[in-house]
């Protein structure tokens, strides 16, 4: 089963846009297997972003994931890793097209609502370090035939 890891970041969340984040998630039909309100450490905003960390907005951009509470999460489901890309748009909200979430929410590349896994590789550790295994629901004996 493919998963990937979501986190609204402090401004989605102070924006109040969490349900409307979670219902397009749901309407495109992907399952929701974990989910979290957090206060991050800088420890795991840091590992988090590991790979931007010689760039110029590394410490603005933990100090921003650090500063209020962000919702984790672990969506799963056929080709959820690339769809969830999609469904968020370009890093940069001007660039992104309207009807994904950036394109429709922001106008700021360092306050753009949202993070999504960039590979499945990716996804996979990101999710071992935002989650415990305890943390995400199997489903593996829902009774839901349309569930993929
Ligand atoms: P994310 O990891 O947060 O999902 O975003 P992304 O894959 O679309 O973009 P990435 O290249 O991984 O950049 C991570 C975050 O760093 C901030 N950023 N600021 N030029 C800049 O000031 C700049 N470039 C990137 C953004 O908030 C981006 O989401
Ligand atoms: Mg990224």
């Amino acid at each position: 089963m493919e998963r990937t890891f979501i986190m609204i970041k402090p401004d989605g969340v102070q924006r109040n846009l969490v349900g409307e984040i979670i219902k397009r998630f749901e309407q495109k039909g992907f399952t929701l297997a974990g989910l979290k309100l957090m206060q991050v450490s800088r420890e795991l905003a840091e590992k988090h972003y590991d790979v931007h960390k010689e760039r110029p907005f590394f410490n603005s951009l933990v100090e921003f994931i650090v500063s209020s509470p962000v919702v984790a999460m672990v969506w799963q489901g056929e080709g959820v890793v690339a769809s969830a890309r999609k469904l968020i748009g370009a890093t940069d909200p001007l660039a992104a097209e309207p009807g994904t979430i950036r394109g429709d929410f922001g106008i700021e590349i360092g306050r753009n609502i949202i993070h999504g896994s960039d590979a499945i590789e990716t996804a996979q550790r990101e999710i071992s370090l935002w989650f415990s295994e305890e943390e995400i629901c199997s489903w593996e004996n829902s009774m839901k035939p349309w569930l993929k």
